[in-house]
């Protein structure tokens, strides 16, 4: 039976909070809770306390993120009491605060050293936990936290032969507490993440013989160690809770400035100076944030990763053994970059071998070494710094039965699920601490820690207040953060990656993106929110009864939510309170600043006769040879705004996706030419590029029409008077987001009137320069109310938050029931600009995927009569 850190104390049959883990969260969990009054126990399987910084005893071992930042924020006196001896202190010097910490605050005598929880099972009845230790002891708890780190279960060496082998076996998250010593070994290291980079210079020191056995060539920068750094501590000495405080609200957990230069768009200058300041800089989140645009587009993100592959070369003398070290299978950030002293040079030393598995795969470990490719190499001992079944491995590993019977490890099989990463539903009164699906590994974890406990203890004292005694999400909202916390991942690289972040290092796991990378700050607004709003999404009940505030905590794709937060901090003025011109001006202005979009073929301009005068068109056409399908295009602008070259970067990236030639016609704008001058301008339009296809260097059996917003409505618009007029034929239509009635009444108008761009009083102003009342419900202006029958198929796009939601929907349900053939495409978490920025909103692009794909199956579909 494990004993209390204070000695003798048997383990407590009942105690309000059960805390397993004495590392970093352990024990800072136990410190607050135990200061509000509860009742705590806390177990951990180590005989002291540090968690990760009990266990990692290898050599080199080092935190890698500055000691000024790495370091618990909760009492100012703590602070005092300690100084830090290096930037990035070593594993003694880490164990030796948590050991102080653990003193400072009497946190032992609550702690059960040598005791492992192995099972946990929730016992409605009585609404409480019964966790079984391995000694089969037993503890009623009413709250479980789960603080048992994010890295604390060692992966087994899968590799053939590896039980064989007599000499020594080390496992770096398992080191011994004797020192090693390697002097006149031969050693081998397998692996070179962090654990690897760290420990092999050091071990090169000692060993006689040192072979390293690569399997993914690693980044790493050097973490330029040394006394701490001093603009930091003057920060801190300077205005320490300001310090502590922006640290709480940034992007990783540490103070920094966001940049907004593109790796893409930068000059060469430019960029290589902000990469060297960072690589001087020797800190992760410098490395990681060269450019803003690295962790979400391959461009900028090979930029870096091509410079950090010149300093490999330039520090390793071997050309082979360089181009080894050199990683290249995978985006540089979405494998943990790894902070180093010295590692690249150490392959320099004659002692030193690089083994790279992928030229020389391993065979097998046999009684005396290692059989790689044809050849045996000998050891005296063999170094496993193999990495962890990160994140959920130490949560599933336990066996936990939650309400319904069902275990952890059984609703998580395809994946993890959770609720801010801090709950799962099933599994009421348990908590984690930085766990899958919250900001954790991605962080300073110390400061994600923190933010963990102090929400968590704040939830109790909440629930103590108010008489409640039981709490777990609602399917609904944790759906809702599995799918945010899914988009947040989805916009970057890291999906492309083969890592432990992916859960894609150990064999069977499920390929899931287990951190939060939103950020931080976006992460501790969404919590707070979420206490704000009567714990959202959390049902909570006991003898005061129960109470739900069910919902979705966050909705808008992240980027799009980026973009609505910019624009709301810049102040701007409504459109609706400017004059026309004034209006397409600032439209303009804006326009100007978003990307560019792909690269086409070529593009031109060119007139063709409208009814009134020469209307301005520009085409792009693919860089493929033709001839092309034929998209006659519509910009978007409420009838007042925009011009044939207002929606560019859209049009590239139709024109790129479905390799098409599209033709934007510009057409005459309310209010100088009121209803019904543009649906005349975009019919005649539609007709000459029908005639002049061949000589556009298309197909004239493969023409469509397409238009966003207002021009969505003058292409559906379109489609009817060609149906009437008996041609040109038009084989199929793309509406995006369009206006097809003028019904300000229908929930979308209600739901999204505010706060999205495109305001409900915007599409009034629009709609009153555009028409007068008695003409809105003319289906010239309302395709909705025209006959439906007859028309070409349709790709309809709606977006989530956009007062046009419902118009568009509809249109979409009534071409169906009309028997038109319908794609009906609903952007989840978008608005209504928010899928024609290209390059900008990275998730509008598998909608427009989606959207280009429908309509080229409908373009190569026979032509219809
Ligand atoms: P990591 O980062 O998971 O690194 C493990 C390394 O071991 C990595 O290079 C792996 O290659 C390699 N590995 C794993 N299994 C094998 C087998 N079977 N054969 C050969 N090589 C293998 O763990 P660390 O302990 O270094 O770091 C974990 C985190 O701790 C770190 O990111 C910091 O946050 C602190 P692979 O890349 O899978 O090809």
């Amino acid at each position: 039976m494990g004993r209390s850190g204070s000695g003798s104390a048997a383990i407590p049959a009942e105690v309000d909070v059960a805390v397993i883990g004495a590392g970093f969260s352990g024990l800072y969990l136990l410190h607050k809770l135990r200061e509000l009054g509860f009742s705590v126990a806390a177990f951990d399987e180590a005989s002291d306390v540090g968690g990760t910084w009990y266990w990692n005893r290898y050599p080199g071992a080092r935190c890698d993120i500055p000691t000024t930042d790495y370091a618990y924020s909760f009492d100012p006196e703590l602070e005092k009491d300690w100084t830090w001896s290096e930037k990035y202190a070593t594993q003694p010097e880490i164990l030796a605060y948590l050991q102080h910490v653990a003193d400072r605050y009497d946190l032992r005598r609550d702690i059960w050293f040598g005791t492992r929880i192995a099972a946990a099972v929730w016992d409605e009845a009585s609404r409480r936990w019964r966790l079984r230790t391995s000694e089969d002891d037993e503890v009623s708890c009413r709250y479980y936290v789960m603080a048992s780190g994010c890295l604390s279960l060692p992966k087994k060496p899968d590799i053939e032969g590896v039980g064989r082998y007599r000499g020594e076996v080390y496992l770096t998250g398992m080191w011994p507490h004797e020192r090693v010593d390697f002097s006149g070994k031969r050693v081998a290291v397998v692996g070179t993440g962090s654990s690897g980079i760290q420990c092999i210079p050091e071990i090169a020191r000692e060993a006689a013989q040192l072979t390293v056995f690569q399997r993914t060539a690693n980044f790493s920068a050097p973490a330029h160690n040394g006394a701490p750094s001093p603009s930091r501590l003057a920060q801190l000495a300077a205005d320490r809770d300001g310090y502590r405080e922006a640290a709480r609200w940034s992007r990783g957990g540490m103070p920094a400035e966001l940049t907004d230069v593109s790796g893409v768009i930068a000059p060469d200058d430019v960029r290589r100076q902000r990469f060297e300041d960072a690589w001087q800089a020797g800190e992760l989140f410098a490395i990681l944030g060269v450019f803003s645009d690295q962790g979400i587009n391959p461009v900028a993100n090979e930029v870096v990763a091509e410079m950090i592959r010149e300093k490999i070369r330039a520090s390793v003398t071997d050309p082979e053994t360089a181009d080894s070290l050199c990683p290249k299978d995978h985006p540089f950030g979405t494998k943990r970059p790894c902070l180093d002293t010295g590692y690249f040079e150490t392959f320099n030393l004659p002692h030193v071998r690089l083994v790279d598995l992928h030229r020389m795969p391993i065979a097998t470990i046999t009684e005396t070494g290692i059989d790689a490719a044809g050849e045996s190499i000998e050891f005296d001992a063999i170094v496993f710094a193999t990495g962890f079944d990160a994140m959920t491995g130490p949560l599933v590993s336990v066996d936990i039965s939650g309400a319904d019977g069902v275990t952890l490890k059984d609703k998580w099989a395809q994946g993890p699920t959770t609720y801010l990463g801090l709950m799962t539903t099933g599994f009421p009164n348990l908590f984690m601490i930085t766990g899958p699906q919250s900001p954790s590994v991605l962080s300073n974890m110390a400061v994600s820690i923190e933010q963990h406990v102090d929400w968590v203890a704040d939830c109790l004292l909440r629930m103590r207040a108010d008489n409640l005694d039981r709490i777990e999400p609602t399917p609904l909202a944790e759906a809702g953060w599995v799918r945010h916390s899914q988009d947040c991942a989805d916009i970057t690289l890291h999906p492309r990656a083969d890592s432990w972040y992916m859960g894609a290092n150990v064999p069977g796991k499920p390929r899931v993106f287990l951190p939060y990378i939103g950020g931080v700050d976006a992460y501790r607004r969404a919590c707070q929110e979420v206490a704000e709003n009567g714990l959202m999404g959390l049902r909570l009940d006991g003898p005061a009864g129960p109470r739900c505030n069910d919902g979705v905590i966050r909705r808008v794709q992240p980027d799009v939510a980026m973009v609505l937060d910019l624009v709301a901090s810049l102040g701007l003025p409504a459109m609706e309170s400017m004059d026309a011109a004034d209006a397409r001006a600032f439209s303009e202005a804006t326009a100007a600043t978003m990307p560019p979009g792909p690269a086409v073929g070529e593009i031109t301009d060119g007139t063709l006769p409208g009814p009134a005068a020469d209307l301005a068109y520009r085409l792009y056409r693919p860089a493929s040879a033709g001839p092309h399908p034929l998209i006659a295009y519509f910009h978007g602008g409420g009838w007042v705004l925009g011009s044939q070259h207002a929606d560019e970067p859209f049009c590239r990236d139709l024109c790129v996706r479905t390799g098409a030639v599209i033709v934007s016609v510009n057409y005459r704008h309310a209010p100088e030419d009121r209803f019904p001058a543009a649906v005349d301008d975009a019919f005649a339009a539609v007709q000459w590029i029908a005639v002049n296809a061949a000589s556009l260097g298309c197909d004239p059996g493969q023409l469509a029409v397409a238009g966003w917003s207002a021009g969505g409505n003058l292409a559906a618009v379109t489609c009817q008077l060609a149906r009437d007029a008996g041609g040109p034929v038009i084989t199929s239509q793309l509406l995006l987001t369009p206006v097809t009635d003028g019904d300000f009444g229908r929930p979308s108008y209600i739901e999204n009137g505010e706060g999205f761009i495109l305001t409900a009083a915007l599409m009034r102003w629009f709609w009153d320069h555009y028409a007068d009342e008695a003409e809105r419900a003319h289906p010239k202006a309302a395709p909705l109310r025209g006959t439906l029958t007859g028309l070409p198929p349709a790709v309809v796009v709606s977006a989530e938050f956009d007062p046009l939601r419902d118009e568009g929907d509809a249109y979409a349900e009534a071409l169906a029931a009309a028997g038109v053939p319908v794609r009906q495409i609903r952007a989840r978490g978008h608005t209504h600009t928010s899928l024609t920025m290209v390059d900008a909103v990275i998730s509008g692009a598998p909608v427009r995927a989606e959207m280009a794909e429908a309509l080229s199956s409908f373009l190569q579909a026979p032509a219809r009569a």
